[in-house]
């Protein structure tokens, strides 16, 4: 967990921070209800190892309010010469599933200036049990030959990603990240961000 200020060099360092307490307990809890009741009821296509809504945008106030951050979007702001809010998601992986191969979201080839910024806004705890996001620290360096294909198989290096409902967790669109298995008795939910430069698309 980092302090703000130390917030920007510790995300240049690791590719990867945690801003801690920047969404308001009303706001977050208000916003999970309408999440998780939107994903259980709505008609439409489900994955039985997720509940997910794939466009969060303007389903509450609640829910905006997370999706407009002011710490993240400052965040987005310092990053970016012309941020673009690309996506919101809401995704909660079920117990005894979430394990996913470590991936980068930005391609895994691409070795320019940041131009993608994934950023988690947990609606539960993000722990070792409940399947919480590992990293590997580090964009610089290339991991691709250390990535195992069985999502299950721990990577020398990782780090799993502590973290509460009401904090940020921003990592660049060229850090190794994962999801791991839920082994707790209930969902993990949070909603994802992408944040992007589009000038450093258009190519
Ligand atoms: O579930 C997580 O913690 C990470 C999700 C992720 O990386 C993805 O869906 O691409």
């Amino acid at each position: 967990m980092t302090d703000r200020h130390a917030a920007r060099p510790a995300f240049q360092a690791a590719g990867w921070v945690v801003l801690p307490s920047i969404v308001p307990e009303t706001t977050w809890c208000a916003a999970r209800t309408v999440l998780y009741a939107l994903s259980r009821h709505r008609s439409g296509w489900r994955s039985p190892k997720k509940l997910h809504v794939e466009d969060v945008t303007g389903v509450h106030p609640s829910v905006n309010a997370m999706v407009s951050n002011p710490a993240v979007t400052d965040f987005a702001r310092e990053t970016f010469a012309e941020p673009v809010l690309l996506g919101a998601r809401f995704r909660a992986p079920l117990p005894g599933y979430g394990e996913q191969t470590l991936h980068t979201d930005d391609d895994s080839g691409y070795s320019g200036a940041i131009r993608l910024l994934t950023v988690i806004l947990p609606l539960d705890l993000f722990t070792a049990r409940t399947g919480a996001t590992r990293v590997l620290p580090g964009i610089h360096r290339d991991w691709s030959a250390a990535v195992p294909l069985d999502p299950c198989l721990p990577v020398d290096g990782e780090v799993c990603v502590r973290a509460e409902p009401g904090d940020a967790i921003i990592m660049s669109g060229q850090l190794w990240h994962s999801g791991t298995r839920n082994v707790s008795a209930a969902p993990r939910g949070a909603v994802s961000l992408s944040w992007i430069e589009p000038s450093l698309w258009s190519r």
